[in-house]
């Protein structure tokens, strides 16, 4: 057979192997990928460096799918260049337990990077792999020893292209001349509710010009050579590259082709059996994969998988002649934290007035930045205030690449889509500034690192209702308990400066899930930690702080963060009235839902049903800590504008007011 058959043969066989699982699924989505296969094509057999047998190697080029929802397109991919998949998972597409997921997830299918589906997330996770790339090649590559060498692809959509957070990261690429980019854009002009003239009419090639990208265009995608050369302009260019590929969704189907109802519904038998016959494909059997197509894609999957051995060797001549950068580079992508870090955390004298935790949650920041190579991070435009400033680094630019410090810009979401790359890239634990009131606006991509299992650490400042005088615009008070409500994602408040480094910590060692660690703005007191629990105990979720009284507790109070200091006060107070408390400082309630039951009930007894919860947001949730017979004092509306102590005593926040709802509780009175 001549190439250039073989050739049509293998984007055919693409083609319909995509095809064919979603009409086997009677679900899913054929257009793209039917249109996208002769792309495909010349990335796997021409451009990218993968290994199928080591599908994690560090210097792998990564592809991303931004456009999740054409998955088949990826897993067909995957499975004829000999990743773990078999003809079989093509066949579970859609099916429950199957790694043929609907859309791609990073940790059910080998060689899938990210889990993308939302649209426009992934365009911003291969910014972030980029700015890994970047900054881990300014660290490691030597002469001669391009370690970290590799490029991002990633496929999009006009959906991607729609969506803000696309914008926000491709400016940012743009300024920071992310040249390791090489996107595609899959201009169909076709979306779901009809052509794209229905919404989207800008001049792409200017957009993306004057984000200072390189901009090329591609009348047909099936034109192997022009794509294959335009790949190789991309690389050649130090600006990241958008490639627009003219293409046609459902390509071959009779009368679905550059029709939104090619999109996301099954072919169906006339239009897939009509698709065959115009491309010359047998209509049966289904999942037919020539032999000979078979072998030419195992044959390449061999030839780009050389530039595994030879990093492999180049890394063995890294170890030779570099031992400590080396041996750096492993403890980076194993992600390991040195033992000695959790020794020497700053401890805080006792003091009724304080510091915020943001102040401790800085310095511990500057502190971790000298001693851990992995960290990289910044803020979104809020460095100085979030205490994410790491003042003697300039920041990473595009002709200084070797700083951890990274300005985002004000770009909440596509900070959050960034981190979540530099995460899933390996090498790095990256961190993110922002209030929390703005965790909204990241709030898309938080929910993919908590499905990625990916372990980012956000630093959300300004916490409560107590950033005062800026208003109910920036006093987050839903937050927190929206943040709670996604699986997997981690919050934690710390009471006082001494729980802020043990938070970091569990951020740290703990990277399974994602971490918010929230903080306030205003001094909170610094416990005397003689009189109560270790602040250590911050990772065990909750903890007892002290019982306060000479009989076994009547009552518990919990209280979260800056509620820690008012829940103390009050408890003192209730203490002096002759009362029994039980003071419980809860900065997690995920880090807590992790404990056995024993520890858990150690800490809430069962049997003391008086219970009450304090922290100043929704009280939405703390029902399951206080019980049907407790209360909590939490705020169910938007905050004030005044000075912070104005607002807090003035939405019921007052040692008073604690001591009151106490002794209600207790006496059993009323609400
Ligand atoms: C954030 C987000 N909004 C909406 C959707 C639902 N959705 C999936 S694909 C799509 C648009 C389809 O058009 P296009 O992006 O051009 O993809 P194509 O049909 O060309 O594959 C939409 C709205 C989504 N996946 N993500």
């Amino acid at each position: 057979m001549n190439q250039t058959n073989l050739t049509t043969r293998a984007i055919n066989t693409i083609r319909f192997l995509s095809a064919d699982a979603v009409q086997e699924a009677n679900s899913g989505h054929p257009g793209t990928p039917m249109a996208l296969a002769p792309l495909a094509y010349v990335l796997w057999t021409r451009h990218l460096r993968y290994d199928p047998t080591e599908p994690d190697w560090p210097d792998r080029d990564r592809f991303i799918l931004s456009a999740g929802h054409a998955s088949m397109l990826l897993y067909a991919m995957l499975y004829l260049t000999g990743y773990d998949l078999s003809l079989q998972d093509m066949k579970d597409f859609r099916q429950l337990n199957s790694s043929t997921p609907g859309h791609p997830e990073k940790h059910l299918t080998p060689g899938v990077e990210v889990t993308t589906g939302p649209l426009g997330q992934g365009f911003a996770n291969g910014v972030g792999m980029a700015i890994a790339a970047e900054y881990l090649a300014s660290i490691f590559n030597q002469d001669e020893l391009p370690i970290m060498d590799h490029w991002i692809y990633a496929i999009c959509s006009d959906g991607d292209l729609m969506e803000g957070i696309s914008s926000e990261a491709a400016s940012l690429a743009g300024h920071l001349r992310l040249g390791r980019l090489i996107y595609f854009y899959d201009d169909n002009r076709i979306t779901i509710d009809g052509g794209t003239d229905l919404t989207f009419s800008e001049d792409t090639v200017k957009r993306f010009e004057s984000y200072h990208w390189h901009v090329q265009q591609v009348a047909d995608i099936k034109d192997v050579e022009v794509l294959d050369q335009a790949i190789e302009r991309a690389k050649n260019d130090d600006r990241p590259s958008l490639i627009m590929v003219r293409s046609h969704i459902g390509y071959g189907m009779p009368t679905r082709q550059d029709t939104p109802a090619a999109h996301g519904n099954p072919p169906g038998e006339k239009e897939l059996s009509g698709a065959k016959k115009n491309l010359g494909w047998p209509e049966s059997p289904r999942f037919h994969v020539p032999a000979e197509v078979r072998d030419h894609f195992l044959e390449a999957a061999d030839q780009r998988r050389k530039a595994h051995a030879e990093w492999k060797e180049s890394f063995s001549r890294l170890e030779r002649a570099y031992p400590s950068l080396a041996s750096q580079f492993k403890t980076m992508f194993a992600g390991e934290i040195p033992e000695g870090i959790k020794e020497s955390l700053p401890e805080y004298e006792s003091d009724p007035v304080g510091q915020a935790t943001r102040d401790a949650s800085g310095r511990m920041i500057r502190m971790l930045v000298g001693k851990l190579p992995h960290l990289m991070g910044g803020s979104a435009d809020l460095s100085g205030s979030t205490r994410t400033l790491i003042e003697d680094q300039s920041p990473f630019s595009a002709d200084h690449r070797s700083s951890p410090f990274i300005h985002f810009g004000v770009r909440e979401h596509a900070m959050a889509g960034i981190m979540n790359g530099m995460a899933a890239h390996g090498g790095l634990i990256p961190f993110g500034g922002t209030y929390l009131v703005f965790s909204d606006y990241l709030r898309p991509s938080a929910r993919l690192a908590a499905l990625m299992r990916l372990g980012v650490i956000y630093v959300f400042t300004h916490d409560s209702i107590c950033l005062g005088e800026d208003g109910p615009t920036h006093q987050p008070v839903e937050h927190v308990a929206s943040l709670r409500a996604i699986p997997g994602f981690r919050v934690i408040r710390p009471a006082d400066a001494n729980e802020v480094p043990h938070a970091w910590m569990e951020a740290l060692e703990e990277r399974e899930n994602p971490t918010a660690i929230v903080l306030a703005r205003q001094p909170l007191p610094i416990l005397d930690r003689d009189r109560f629990a270790p602040a250590e105990n911050l990772r065990k979720g909750a903890y007892v702080l002290a019982d306060l009284g000479d009989a076994d507790p009547d009552m518990i109070i919990m209280a979260s963060g800056s509620e820690v200091g008012l829940m103390v006060g009050a408890g003192e107070e209730l203490a002096r009235q002759g009362h029994a408390v039980r003071l419980v400082s809860f900065p997690s309630w995920e880090l807590f839902e992790s404990q056995p039951e024993s520890y858990r009930f150690h800490v809430l007894p069962p049997q003391i049903t008086a219970r009450l919860a304090i922290e100043a947001g929704v009280p939405q949730g703390w029902r399951q800590w206080v019980g049907d017979q407790g209360r909590v004092l939490g705020i169910d509306h938007f905050g004030e504008s005044a000075s912070y102590p104005e607002v807090y005593r003035h939405l019921g926040f007052s040692t008073e007011r604690v001591v009151q709802i106490a002794t209600e509780i207790m006496t059993g009175q009323g609400e």
